[in-house]
C-alpha cells in the first residue's frame, strides 16, 4: 500500500440535494482523511482541461456545462490507497454498473451526473490537485488517532 493525495470532487446537485455530509461520511468512514475542502463555482475553461482527455466525446459540452452549473465541493483526500478506495466508494461510471452500497449506486440515477468525481492514477492526482487547490491550501497534519484506522 502507498500513501497517497487524490482528487474528490461532488458534482453539482449534491450541495444542493443536501448529500455533502453522508458523502463525505462514507469517505471519512473508510478512513480517509481531508486534507482540503472547499466550495467553488468552476471556470468553463478549468473544467474543460479537467476533463480535456474527453474532449472528443460526444457527451464532452454537457459534461462541462453540467460541471459549471452549480457549485461543487472540491477536496483534496488522502491516507493508504487513497486513489483506489476513493474510486471503489464511488462506483463505476456507468449509473446501471454501479451497485447500491456505492456513492453513485445510492445516489445517482444518470452517468452524465453521476454526483461524484475521483481521480483515476497517481498522475491525474496530481494534476486535477494542482489544477484546483494552491499548495498552501492542502494541509498536512499528524493524525494521532491513524493507528487505530490503517
Ligand atoms: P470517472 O468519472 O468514473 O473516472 P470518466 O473519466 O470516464 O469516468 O468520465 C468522466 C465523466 O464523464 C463521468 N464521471 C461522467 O459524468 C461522464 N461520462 C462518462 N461516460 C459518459 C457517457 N457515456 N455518457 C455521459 N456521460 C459520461
Amino acid at each position: 500500500m502507498a500513501y497517497e493525495k487524490t482528487y474528490v470532487m461532488l458534482k453539482p446537485g449534491v450541495l444542493q440535494r443536501r448529500l455533502t455530509g453522508v458523502i463525505l461520511q462514507r469517505l471519512e468512514q473508510k478512513g480517509l482523511t481531508l486534507a482540503a475542502l472547499k466550495t467553488m463555482i468552476i471556470p468553463r475553461e478549468v473544467a474543460e482541461e479537467h476533463y480535456a482527455e474527453h474532449s472528443q466525446r460526444p457527451f464532452f459540452q454537457d459534461l462541462v456545462n453540467y460541471t459549471i452549473s452549480g457549485p461543487v465541493v472540491a477536496m483534496v483526500v488522502c491516507g493508504e490507497d487513497a486513489i483506489a478506495r476513493a474510486r471503489a466508494l464511488a462506483g463505476p461510471t456507468r449509473i446501471e454498473e454501479a451497485p447500491p452500497g456505492t456513492i453513485r449506486g445510492d445516489f445517482a440515477a444518470v452517468t452524465r451526473k453521476n454526483v461524484i468525481h475521483t481521480s483515476d492514477c497517481p498522475e491525474s492526482a496530481r494534476r486535477e490537485i494542482a489544477l484546483f487547490f494552491s499548495p498552501g491550501e492542502i494541509l498536512e497534519y499528524e493524525d494521532p488517532n491513524a493507528d487505530w484506522i490503517c
